[in-house]
């Protein structure tokens, strides 16, 4: 009998379950047969965005990628709840016209990648005279069909409507009631993805994001639709910026330049005037690599010797904000400085420059710039037009093998030797060029040490036993650190550029050359690898103590100072004359253009850095964050101190001036960008 009852039991809970599960079931089925059309508007964005991303970068992890398809989703989810707000009968209207924008955002960024490998920006569409170049040439060689296959998103959502109607089922999924309901619910879910999406973020996604040039990692972490979103934002900003104090700023633009425009003269004015030019933007490279040896070898034999037969400047200063290499393009080439929010490659690449390439073209130079990388990397296709490149050599012009990939791509060796036959046929064309070549190697996180060839920095050491036989003694030093790395890495661009040279020269391509390098920014290395680099007791393997004699403070001062960039003019035959010699007043790479405009016979009127051999000593370098630098002071305008440099007494008034004008440099730069004076100025003249 027990047993009986017991098989009862079981057969009653048994089929009780199975109720549930069959009741669980019947509820699925119906809340996804109530929510068909939702369900066909998110998964048909979902799958294009994912497409997109496959035919963009077709690498599984990227197409694939957890956190865009999750971004992708919640967007996509979030507009959609919306759509229970709206009568069941004029629900699809609302679901098809987001469906057709969302489609149309993929198929013009897939147009546009096959044409650019970059996603669409709309402050392109400002940059009409560059649309109009490629227009045509986009009709007819780029609209392919795998950019109609997003089509099929409509297309699907069309054909299920159609099949609902017929259903009659408009009429009944829901009653008014639920309506806010559903929305809630689906805001919830949506709510929790992104929730879910903004805890995976890293700092890196973040910063990238708040950059935007670098597109397709933002496409492949935040997916297409947060990347567009984001675009019209930040494109919409230097709009905005621009449109309250334009007069206030106008005004005190021209106060600033009334009386400026005296051309001083000088012993080196037009000294090169007619010479051709290359200039070497090296990627990281710091002047305080250029003073070091491990184990008896430099680690820049090239820049040092460039130093020694060139002209040095030695106290010389990269002047970068967040916008890093672009930003030192910017200043070097306008002599203007960096913009107090976005960058100005990026933001404001449609604004007027008086820019060292235009006003050599004008001299009829022919202007190039060459950067294996991508052109759009830091907007550069947009922004070099602008500056007056005639032709802007990038990724696409270079042949890049998997082998000669180092870091961000084509290693600076590979990248010089193919940029010197294309220099070649420059010259043999043109009577005059200006050239600019961008480094890339020597970029952070210095990791791939392999690659860059034998370079130990650490101590070697020959010790000889009681017995008289000798052993070697390594100890480690910098090896295995950051700061380390970065010796070896510039090591390699530095032998990159020594193997260039000798190229140039045996092709006769230095003999009527003038060659300018500078260190674009530093590379950004921990303060605690230099504590180790100046602070190294080798008998222990660690850190002197502070109590010790030898012990060299390296505090936040030191760390400004030592990121000082190498700045050197240098052709075949200087050794030895007036020219040759080392510029120990501080400068600034605002002071770039004024002193090579002078050599070669330029002006800008509206530069804001000096030719250093007028200004001398009374020069000051002015930082984007207020800091600023003489020869006698460092001023660190955040924390109101500074650092005497000499043995002259600073005052307070100094201070102060000095502070008032760094100030007003800023905010004169910064109106000159935002407003576009210089284009204003150049409307006046035309009138
Ligand atoms: C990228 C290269 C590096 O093309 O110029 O830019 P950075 O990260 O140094 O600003
Ligand atoms: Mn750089």
């Amino acid at each position: 009998m027990k047993r009986i009852k017991n098989n009862l039991e079981k057969l009653v809970t048994r089929s009780k379950k199975r109720l549930i599960h069959i009741k669980e079931d019947h509820v699925i089925k119906e809340y996804f047969k109530n929510n068909i059309l939702v369900f066909t508007f998110i998964i048909t964005c979902v799958l294009n965005s994912t497409i997109l991303r496959f035919f963009c970068m077709n690498t599984l992890e990227n197409y694939l990628s957890v956190k865009a398809i999750l971004a992708d989703l919640t967007i996509v989810i979030i507009i959609s709840a919306f759509g229970y707000l709206i009568k069941p009968k004029n629900r699809f209207t609302y679901y098809i016209i987001f469906e057709i924008f969302l489609t149309l955002i993929c198929v013009i960024n897939s147009v546009y990648y096959t044409f650019y490998t970059s996603f669409a920006s709309v402050s392109m569409l400002s940059l009409t005279q560059y649309i109009g170049d490629v227009g045509d040439a986009v009709v007819e060689n780029v609209l392919q069909l795998k950019d109609l296959i997003y089509i099929l998103g409509p297309l699907i959502l069309i054909f299920v409507h159609i099949k609902l109607k017929k259903k009659n089922y408009y009429k009944r999924i829901e009653v008014k009631s639920e309506r806010k309901k559903r929305t809630f619910q689906m805001l919830g879910l949506g709510g929790a993805l992104a929730i879910i999406f903004i805890v995976t973020l890293t700092s890196l996604d973040v910063t990238r994001f708040v950059k935007q040039w670098n597109k397709e990692y933002i496409v492949m972490r935040f997916g297409i639709y947060i990347y567009q979103a984001n675009d019209v934002i930040t494109s919409l900003q230097p709009k905005i910026n621009s449109m309250f104090g334009y007069d206030q700023a106008n005004k005190e633009f021209q106060e600033y330049f009334t009386g400026k425009d005296e051309v001083k003269t000088n012993e080196y004015t037009n000294i090169f005037e007619g010479k051709n030019v290359i200039v070497i933007h090296g990627e990281s490279m710091q002047t305080n690599a250029m003073n070091l040896k491990f184990n008896d070898q430099e680690v820049t034999p090239t820049l040092n010797k460039l130093a020694k037969e060139g002209m040095f400047f030695s106290n010389f200063y990269s002047q970068v904000s967040v916008g890093t290499s672009s930003d030192t393009e910017l200043t070097y080439n306008t002599s203007l400085m960096p913009t107090k929010s976005g960058t100005a490659f990026v933001s404001y690449s449609d604004r007027k420059y008086v820019a060292t390439p235009s006003l050599l073209k004008e001299k009829g130079y022919y202007t190039f710039s060459m950067h294996a990388n991508n052109a759009d990397f830091w907007n550069r296709r947009a922004m070099h037009k602008n500056l007056g490149y005639d032709k802007f050599y990038s990724k696409s012009d270079y042949k890049i093998t998997p082998d000669d990939v180092i870091g961000l791509g084509l290693n600076d060796k590979a990248f010089f030797a193919q940029s010197t036959q294309k220099i070649e046929k420059i010259a043999k064309k043109y009577e005059n060029w200006y050239g600019l070549l961008i480094m890339l190697t020597n970029h952070t996180p210095f990791s791939e040490t392999e690659k860059y060839g034998e370079f130990d920095v650490d101590i070697k050491e020959t010790i000889t036993n009681e017995d008289g036989t000798t052993e070697e003694k390594i100890h480690p030093y910098m090896e295995g650190t950051k700061l380390g790395n970065y010796f070896k890495s510039i090591h390699y661009a530095d032998s990159a550029l020594g193997e260039f040279i000798t190229n140039l020269d045996e092709k006769g391509l230095l003999d009527n050359t003038v060659l300018i390098i500078y260190g674009d920014h530093d590379g950004r290395l921990p303060k605690s690898d230099y504590n180790k680099l100046y602070n190294y007791d080798k008998e222990t393997d660690s850190l002197l103590s502070k109590e010790d004699p030898n012990y060299k403070e390296y505090d936040s001062y030191q760390y400004e100072l030592g990121r000082k960039v190498p700045f050197i003019i240098w052709t075949k035959d200087m050794a030895g004359t007036k020219l040759n010699q080392e510029v120990t007043n501080v400068m600034g790479m605002y002071d770039a253009m004024p002193t090579l405009g002078n050599m070669f016979g330029y002006y800008n009127k509206y530069q804001l850095g000096n030719d250093i051999f007028n200004i001398k000593e009374d020069n000051i370098v002015v930082f984007p964050n207020g800091n600023w630098v003489t020869n006698k002071v460092y001023y660190n305008s955040q924390k109101g101190e500074y650092l005497s440099l000499s043995d002259e007494a600073i005052s307070e008034d100094e201070i102060k001036n000095n502070s008032t004008y760094a100030n007003k440099l800023l905010d004169i730069s910064n109106n000159i960008i935002i407003f576009d004076l210089l284009k204003q100025k150049e409307e006046k003249i035309q009138e």
